[in-house]
């Protein structure tokens, strides 16, 4: 029997008042608890309003199935407003993240290409290679500069710098230099723009921005501001690649990067390419960053989980003899360690589509149309779908153990991350290097939890001291 769209439990009736409640349970940091929460209110499928914002919730892989089995062939993801308000704003065009229907699917196609598929791999690794090889010297450098043989800091900013370095490798084929000592004022101001404007977009996931942006409203401003330090970043760095190319007019054998390669393709306009490249640059930053300070703090407080990751990838690196392609083949639970951290603390609290057909989730009827939204942070620690879910262990994506539907940290199908593979192999080389060199250690008893910032991020400092070998 098939119940009605309108028997879907959950609050949603009165979106203002709800949006009332949410700001009083601090909902703008807590989006993930909120949901949790709502699942074991509700059971696996609730329907919610917040502000203007209505969505049903789901939790189960099998449901998730059945949600981008009927994603059609444009697949669309919630708008967020606050972006797509700030490009009508400054009249800049949407780049694959923005863009939907034909329009989206005619230019992922062709970045596609260029920046996740398989083949690009053998190109992207040595530079991302030659970023890991640098982190390790300064991270050396600052161990002798204590003089105690060991560096105990809250890595984050130098982690942003070390992603920031790698996307900006493989999109620009170039060194920005993060890795030493000073550092471009400009550059940092990109970073902190970055964290802004990821912060300031929550709070406009409920209320409106052509609300927000008549009255001068503070997060608007300093949203507005927030994108302003990004493109003028972006821009001069796509500049200077436009201008060398020019100059240059052969073609040198070394891989040129990824804006190189679209501007010498031809397929977009300009426009298109640099909104495009814009994106990938600003999304690689707090992403990887963030993923690999988990990743380190979960290794920390897993001494012997540690040593198993450092013979995997010492075996790794001999049976390989420095190939690092090759190597990459060769670590499964460094990449079973990456997913467990994106199972725990995942970017992105929920995925979200847009029905292009009617469905049946939980024995609902779901019309077309309707804004879906897997629960993934919800979904990481449910005992129904991963087995002792509080534990960390990598090992669990190796075993027999059910994968149907429950690795979606980089979402799924065409509308997936597009920048997956860099982030995975950048990911992935950090890991290797840092396992070679240092062994991480923690604060005892401390114990950090997720906040949302539209991305979610750790609550507190993480505070780590490395020790070489
Ligand atoms: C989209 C996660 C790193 C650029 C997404 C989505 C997720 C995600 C969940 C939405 C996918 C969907 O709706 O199915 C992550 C995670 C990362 C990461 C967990 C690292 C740990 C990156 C990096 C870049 C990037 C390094 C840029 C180089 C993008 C872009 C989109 C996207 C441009 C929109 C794609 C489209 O709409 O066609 N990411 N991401 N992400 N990500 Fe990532
Ligand atoms: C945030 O309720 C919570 O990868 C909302 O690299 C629903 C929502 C919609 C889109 C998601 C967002 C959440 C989290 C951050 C994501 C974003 C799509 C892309 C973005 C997942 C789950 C991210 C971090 C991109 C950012 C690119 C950058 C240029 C802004």
């Amino acid at each position: 029997i098939i119940k009605p769209y309108s028997e879907i439990p959950g609050l949603w009736k009165n979106g203002i008042a709800n949006l009332y409640n949410f700001w009083k349970l601090d909902g703008f940091k807590n989006l993930h608890r909120i949901m949790l929460q709502n699942f074991n209110t509700f059971g696996p499928i609730y329907r919610e309003k917040v502000g203007y914002y209505e969505s049903v919730n789901i939790i189960n892989p099998e449901d998730a199935a059945i949600l981008f089995k009927a994603e059609g062939s444009y697949p669309k993801r919630l708008k967020v407003e606050a972006w797509t308000s700030y490009r009508d704003y400054r009249n800049r065009k949407y780049g694959v993240l923005l863009k939907n229907g034909p329009e989206w699917r005619s230019n992922r196609v062709i970045l596609n290409k260029e920046v996740i598929s398989p083949k690009m791999l053998g190109k992207f690794v040595p530079l991302l290679d030659e970023v890991g090889h640098d982190f390790v010297a300064r991270v050396h450098k600052k161990i002798e500069r204590s003089g105690q043989n060991k560096w105990t800091t809250d890595l984050s900013q130098e982690l942003f710098k070390y992603a920031l370095e790698s996307v900006s490798a493989v999109l620009y084929g170039e060194r920005l230099g993060l890795m030493l000592d000073y550092i471009d004022p400009e550059v940092q101001h990109f970073i902190d723009s970055i964290t802004l404007m990821f912060k300031t977009t929550s709070p406009m996931l409920y209320i409106p921005p052509a609300l927000l942006r008549p009255i001068r409203a503070k997060v608007w401003l300093d949203h507005v501001d927030a994108w302003d330090g990004i493109f003028n970043q972006a821009d001069r760095c796509i500049q200077n690649i436009y201008r060398q190319l020019r100059q240059e007019n052969g073609h040198t054998k070394k891989y040129p990067g990824v804006l190189a390669s679209l501007l010498m393709l031809d397929k977009l306009s300009i426009e298109d390419i640099k909104a495009s490249v814009t994106e990938l640059m600003a999304g690689g930053v707090d992403t990887t960053s963030i993923t690999l300070l988990w990743t380190l703090y979960e290794l920390a407080r897993h001494p012997s989980l540690q040593e198993e990751l450092r013979a995997e990838v010492v075996s790794a690196r001999q049976q390989s003899q420095g190939d690092m392609v090759e190597m990459l083949k060769k670590i499964p639970l460094v990449k079973g360690a990456i997913k467990e951290t994106l199972r725990l603390h995942p970017v992105a609290v929920s995925l979200q589509r847009y029905t292009a057909e009617d469905i049946i989730i939980q024995k609902y009827h779901i019309p077309e149309g309707t804004l879906v939204q897997l629960g993934l942070y919800a979904m990481g620690r449910n005992p129904k779908v991963f087995y002792r879910p509080e534990q960390y262990q990598p090992s669990r994506w190796l075993r027999t153990e059910s994968h149907y539907f429950r690795s979606l940290s980089f979402g799924f199908g065409p509308r997936q991350c597009i920048g997956r593979r860099i982030a995975e192999a950048e990911m992935q080389i950090f890991l290797i290097h840092m396992l070679e060199n240092f062994r991480v250690e923690g604060q005892r008893h401390v114990n950090v939890q997720s906040t949302f910032e539209l991305i979610l991020l750790p609550d507190k400092p993480i505070i780590l001291t490395l020790k070489p070998l």
